[in-house]
């Protein structure tokens, strides 16, 4: 993160190409599409694209296991698409980040295909492994290992035709590169080094922190157990070093482009690390330790209730930790995650308007780079889906089946999936109130949110108190306000159970933000708090503003006298 990286003032917008905007009616969004809606993304704001994956993919996991890295699914289009939404883009002074997702391939990328051939010098550019002795497959008790992948039972799997076995992380469609291998390494920034050449402005690293595995696993040795485990396969000793030459190798803070490195596990320590400016690997990283709160265990399907506290500690946490060097990417969706509104918001028709905008007052207000996820900015929800048949995403049918298996009930499942499945961010975004919500003339790969009628970007857009009002006005707040972009962040009540509480200062500056996380009013206690003699109201929520207590999801921001 350079001190005068243009991205510490830049909001950027995810998009996830297949349910942005469909212009040639096979109900799947596209990248005309996308480039047909860009002036939507120029009216709100945003600075950045971030575009999910659109190259050549079996879409097993959509998009997120790639078979060619140089060419463009014919699902989403061609290159010469790319490079119109490209230079369309770059004409409204808007940058394009790619995803980069290069700890594992497809299982029909060229590479694999040729690795599956123990005599190929591709052979060792992935992770192959005989079985473990007196565990070989077909004897009895000769499970691969007991690491479970994401989407799979297993971390391991079986190749009949080598008799071995190859790690898969995700699902068995997404085998792991090997990093340790240099050709590999080499092949990789070649890649990115003509993405660069192309006109991108950057990447949004998948699971990067993946890359380099513990030393035993990346030492050759056979499978042991649990050594694929995902807890202990992020963050190995040379994650450092491969990120350094990655940047040197490819030129990215030399050409001043913008990286953030998706890190599951990652802490607050190794962000500090990684996004220090002097060690030139990454500007930013997302981390996964806030949307990781309300679960029991390690499973995000073991729902648990989030105390407030708890949400704005951890947030604080990473403010405070990345104060003085490094940098922070704010995020409370994404493609993984259910709408923020449903999560952490209200959204019942009575409180999902305001929630929606303090939710974002919040993010917003922190320090560093704000990430807007499609439809987020129009207070989009979880969708009801209320049976299995509803869901669609590799992750949701694989804890269908491992729980059901498990002999976990039905309406338990259907519960966490309920709050957690994926397929909740994937419905597509809501255009207007016509048919499908104007995303497709066809019929959508998922079906549209049944309250788009109430719910869509026209509508929004020709009312000046919706959620995408709003953040117009927050995204234009970071864009002028020196505070919001730089200000030390101070955490206010901690311990308070509705409030969200916290100052921004820099130099004799002090903007405060005020807001009630609940569905309840609250008493604002006003011995606790800064003197609002003389604050200036910045933005609201609402109207008329009682000085001594916040309605349901009511927020503030206030510049202190
Ligand atoms: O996600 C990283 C990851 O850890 C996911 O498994 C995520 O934690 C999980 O889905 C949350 O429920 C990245 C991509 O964002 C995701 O879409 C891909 O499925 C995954 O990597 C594999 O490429
Ligand atoms: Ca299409």
């Amino acid at each position: 993160s350079r001190p005068d990286g243009w991205w510490r003032s830049a909001v950027v917008y995810q998009v996830y190409p297949r349910s942005f905007q469909d212009s040639n009616g096979d109900g799947i969004g596209d990248i005309p599409g996308i480039t047909s809606r860009l002036d939507h993304l120029a009216e709100l704001g945003v600075d950045v694209i971030w575009l999910s994956p659109v190259y050549r993919s079996p879409q097993v996991d959509n998009g997120y296991d790639i078979s060619d890295y140089r060419d463009i699914d014919p699902l989403f289009g061609t290159l010469a698409d790319l490079d119109e939404l490209l230079a369309q883009a770059h004409w409204r002074g808007i940058k394009l980040v790619m995803d980069l997702v290069v700890n594992h391939t497809s299982d029909q990328h060229p590479w694999f295909v040729e690795s599956r051939d123990p005599a190929s010098p591709k052979r060792s550019w992935y992770y192959w492994r005989p079985a473990r002795p007196g565990h070989e497959p077909g004897t009895p008790g000769a499970e691969p290992d007991d690491s479970a992948a994401a989407f799979a039972p297993s971390a391991w799997t079986f190749d009949p035709a080598s008799g071995q076995y190859y790690l898969s992380m995700f699902s068995p469609g997404q085998p792991d590169l090997n990093w340790e291998n240099p050709e590999v390494r080499e092949a990789v920034y070649d890649m990115m080094r003509w993405w660069v050449d192309r006109g991108v402005d950057g990447f949004r690293m998948d699971v990067i922190n993946l890359i380099s595995k513990p030393h035993d696993l990346a030492s050759g040795g056979p499978i042991e157990p649990g050594s694929a485990d995902f807890r202990q396969i992020a963050n190995g000793p040379r994650l450092d070093e491969f990120l350094a030459e990655m940047n040197r190798e490819v030129g990215l803070d030399d050409q001043n482009l913008l990286t953030v490195g998706e890190m599951p596990g990652a802490t607050v320590e190794l962000a500090r690390r990684v996004t220090d400016p002097a060690r030139r690997e990454l500007n930013m990283v997302f981390t996964f330790e806030h949307v990781s709160l309300d679960q029991a265990s390690g499973s995000k399907w073991d729902l648990m209730a989030l105390p407030l506290p708890a949400l704005k500690g951890n947030l604080a946490q990473w403010q405070y930790g990345l104060a003085e060097s490094g940098w922070n990417s704010l995020y409370l969706d994404n493609h993984d995650q259910p709408r923020a509104v449903s999560r952490f918001g209200d959204d019942s028709p009575e409180h999902r308007v305001n929630s929606a905008k303090t939710l974002a007052t919040v993010l917003h207000l922190h320090k560093g780079t704000p990430y807007v996820y499609q439809g987020e900015e129009l207070g989009m929800t979880n969708s009801p889906f209320t049976e299995i048949g509803h869901y669609v995403d590799v992750e949701s049918l694989n804890h269908h089946t491992l729980a059901t298996a498990m002999g976990t009930a039905e309406a338990e499942i259907l519960r966490s999936l309920a709050a957690k499945s994926r397929d909740h961010a994937r419905t597509p975004v809501q255009w207007n109130d016509g048919p499908h919500a104007g995303f497709t003339t066809g019929v959508p790969w998922l079906p549209v949110n049944p309250n788009y009628r109430d719910i869509n970007a026209e509508a929004a857009r020709l009312d000046p108190a919706s959620v995408f009002a709003h953040f117009q006005r927050l995204i234009a707040l970071r864009h002028t306000d020196e505070v919001v972009r730089e200000g030390r962040f101070e955490l206010l009540l901690p311990e308070h159970e509705q409030l969200w509480v916290f100052t921004r200062t820099l130099g004799d500056t002090t903007l405060l933000v005020l807001a009630n996380c609940s569905s309840t009013s609250a008493e604002l206690p006003l011995d606790a708090l800064p003197s609002l003699d003389g604050a200036e109201l910045i933005l609201a929520t609402h109207d008329a503003a009682d000085p001594s207590s916040l309605a349901p999801w009511e927020s503030r921001i206030l510049r202190l006298a």
